[in-house]
């Protein structure tokens, strides 16, 4: 039987994308504030906007996010992600990304 993985999340942060001429650059998701044991999950909302993975020595992958899509990103540490501009989009477009974060109380 397959185990499944139950993620319990104490931090969401939103993303307003005013069109598609708001971008974020690539980067990694690795503050030590994060646990990284737990994925993080992307539930997207208003327009379709791609995200790009990459990693040294892989091949760059594109990813659509349609409104209602939840993404579930693994390995957060080792992978850049970015959101690139793409101006023939012109609608607005939210992101809510959960994450599991230390806390020092
Ligand atoms: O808006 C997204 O899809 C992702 C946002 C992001 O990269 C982040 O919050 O680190």
């Amino acid at each position: 039987m397959r185990r499944r993985k139950l993620f319990e999340y104490n931090f969401v942060l939103l993303n307003f994308y005013e069109s598609g001429h708001a971008k974020i650059g690539a980067h990694k998701d690795d503050e030590p504030t994060l646990d990284q044991t737990v994925d993080i999950a992307t539930l997207s909302f208003g327009a379709c906007r791609d995200m790009i993975f990459s990693k040294k020595g892989y091949k760059s992958v594109r990813q659509e996010l349609e409104a209602g899509s939840l993404l579930l990103m693994h390995d957060q540490k080792e992978w850049t992600h970015a959101n690139p501009p793409q101006p023939c989009v012109k609608e607005p477009r939210i992101s809510l990304t959960f994450r599991r974060v230390w806390s020092s109380l």
